[in-house]
Formats: C-alpha cells, structure tokens, sequence
C-alpha cells in the first residue's frame, strides 16, 4: 500500500529579521513540506521599518513572491527593546543587503492573518510566528473567530529552563510578554520552540561546510549572514558556534520527527520583579495526556541542518 504525500503545510511566518529570521524565510520558501503564503513584520530584533526592509531584501535574495506584510511597530503595553548587539544596526548586519525591487504589502499585517487566516479551510493555515508576538495577539483579539480556524502555532520563544535577555527571559517572550499571554492562553494548540530546543541548533564547521557548497547566491547570502550572527554570538554570548533559532520552528511544522516534544502548561510571567517574560512550564510528574500546549526538547541536529541545506538547493540561484 502506498501512503498518499501529505500536502504542503501552509504557514504565515511572523517575522523580525533578524539573521536567524532570514534563514527561516528561506528554509519556510524552499521546503517542499512547506507552503509559505505570506510573510508578516514586526518590531523585534530591530525597528519595524528596518526589519520589514531586512524581509524584502531577503525576499529579493531568494526569489520569494508571497505578500510581506509590515505590522505592529512596538510591543502592546511595554517600551520597545531592540537587538543590535545580536544583530547590528540595520538588524541584519553583514551581508550586502540588495535594495529591494518589490514594495511592501500595501495592509497591515495584522489584517493580512486574519484575512489568510478566514479564507482558508478551517486547520488549514498554521501560524509560525518567530518574533514578540504582537501582531499575532492582536489578530487573535481583533478577529477572534481566526482562533478556532488556525491548525496550530508554533512559535519560537521562550524557554524552560533560562533565558537569554535576562537569566530568566527570552527575548521574543520578554519584547512583549503580554502579547505571548494572549497567545499562550488562547484556545488554539501552540508549540513552543524554546531556547532548551534552539541552543541546540548551532551552525557548527560542518553545517557551514555544506551551506557553501552548494555555491548559489543565496547560500553566500546565509555564509555572510553566519559569520557576522557568528561573531555577535561568539563576542557577547559565549557561544563558539551561533544558535540558529527561528528556521527550527519552521523545521517542526515541515517535519516533526526533527526534534521530541513534551505535553505541558505554559503561561508566562507578567508581575515578577526578576522574572518578567519568563515563561513557566510545569513540568512535574507525568506528560499530561491532554494538553493545548506543548514544548520542543530535543533536537536532531543533522536532520534539521540537512532540512535548511536542501531547502536551499531547492532554492538554487533564482538570479
Ligand atoms: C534575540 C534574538 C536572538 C538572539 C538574541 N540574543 C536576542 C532573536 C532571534 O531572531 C530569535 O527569534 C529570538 N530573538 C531568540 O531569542
Ligand atoms: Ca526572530
């Protein structure tokens, strides 16, 4: 008996490039498990203007034709926080950005969701947000009827157990950490691509080794994005090979065997003193046989890099 290929998931990827964003665009456009029908900004790693320009280069790089919608341009109660230890001025410091050709989707891309969102089948659109979480709570609250229709949200966020901004915080939960409440406690399934999962997806020698041989403009695209990201990580971070956070989130929905999952409470913190944006996972005791919400553990390094490497031959050199 042979298995009917299930067809491409289809996503909206919110987004705040942001070098790891970026390579999630290109494993979202070049996955053949993936169907990525829009791209939505949002203030994050940079201003909303810089990002939203940071997406249309990379659109432009990759030859990537869906709507790119900017959104929110802070987060909902708190002062915006930036990245530009992380990510540099422009928010994707490194390669030559190329000036992009395409304009900006002409609505906001919180109507942009909904309207993606409303005209598909119910379960067919999964939302794949990678930045605060904004534009993706407001969409929840401006048409709640989006809630119920959405397959699922897998974000990249947070963390169990520390963080990255403050020793408890991650820094998509702790740019807007009552955006992340709206959307932890909504009643749609979400899966939570925390640090515990991304720190797992670092770009080692090897994974580089393979990127550049592919010798397509886009794979020295990724190269230059890496090496920059790469010495903002290694100078600040401690780390001797970058995290790649945001195209493993993209990685669960193309192929969920890449990393294990765990069934568990998730809600996050809005009062602490200490603790502000952290998200808190009960993991005591048994997995819980039903619950909405559930979080990454365990990555399959060579699974996911060979993912975002064959993404990118997919991609080839659109010229
Ligand atoms: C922010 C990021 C990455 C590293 C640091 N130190 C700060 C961005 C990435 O784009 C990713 O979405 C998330 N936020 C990781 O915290
Ligand atoms: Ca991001």
């Amino acid at each position: 008996m042979t298995l009917e290929p299930s067809s491409p998931r289809k996503i909206v990827l919110d987004c705040d490039p942001g070098h790891d964003d970026a390579v999630a665009m290109l494993l979202a456009h070049g996955s053949p498990a993936i169907d990525l029908v829009a791209v939505t900004t949002v203030a994050g790693n940079q201003t909303l203007e810089k990002v939203t320009r940071n997406a249309l280069s990379v659109a432009e790089v990759a030859g990537i034709h869906v709507p790119i919608a900017a959104g929110c341009d802070r987060p909902l109660v708190r002062p915006r926080i930036v990245a530009p230890d992380i990510h540099g001025d422009s928010g994707m410091d490194g390669p030559v950005l190329p000036a992009p050709r395409r304009a900006v989707y002409p609505r906001h891309a919180v109507d942009l969701i909904i309207e993606t969102v409303l005209a598909a089948e119910p379960g067919e659109i999964t939302l794949v947000p990678v930045g605060p979480l904004t534009n993706i709570a407001t969409a929840a609250r401006k048409e709640p009827r989006i809630v119920p229709r959405v397959r699922e949200v897998v974000m990249m966020g947070g963390a169990f157990h520390g963080g990255n901004r403050t020793p408890t915080a991650e820094f998509n939960v702790l740019a807007d950490p009552e955006a992340a409440h709206v959307v932890l406690n909504e009643a749609w399934p979400v899966t939570m691509v925390g640090l515990d999962l991304t720190h797992q997806a670092v770009a080692t020698p090897d994974v580089r080794v393979r990127i550049a041989g592919l010798g397509t403009a886009p794979s020295r695209f990724v190269g230059e994005l890496l090496d920059f990201y790469g010495g903002t990580y290694r100078a600040t971070q401690d780390f001797p090979h970058p995290p790649v956070h945001d195209p493993c989130a993209v990685a669960y929905v193309a192929d969920p065997d890449v990393m294990t999952t765990r069934r568990a409470p998730v809600d996050v913190e809005l009062t602490g003193t200490l603790t502000t944006g952290m998200t808190v996972v009960d993991l005591r005791g048994d997995e819980p046989a039903e619950c909405r919400t559930q979080v990454a553990v365990t990555l399959d390094h060579d699974r996911f890099w060979t993912q975002v490497v064959d993404a990118l031959r997919r991609i080839g050199d659109p010229g």
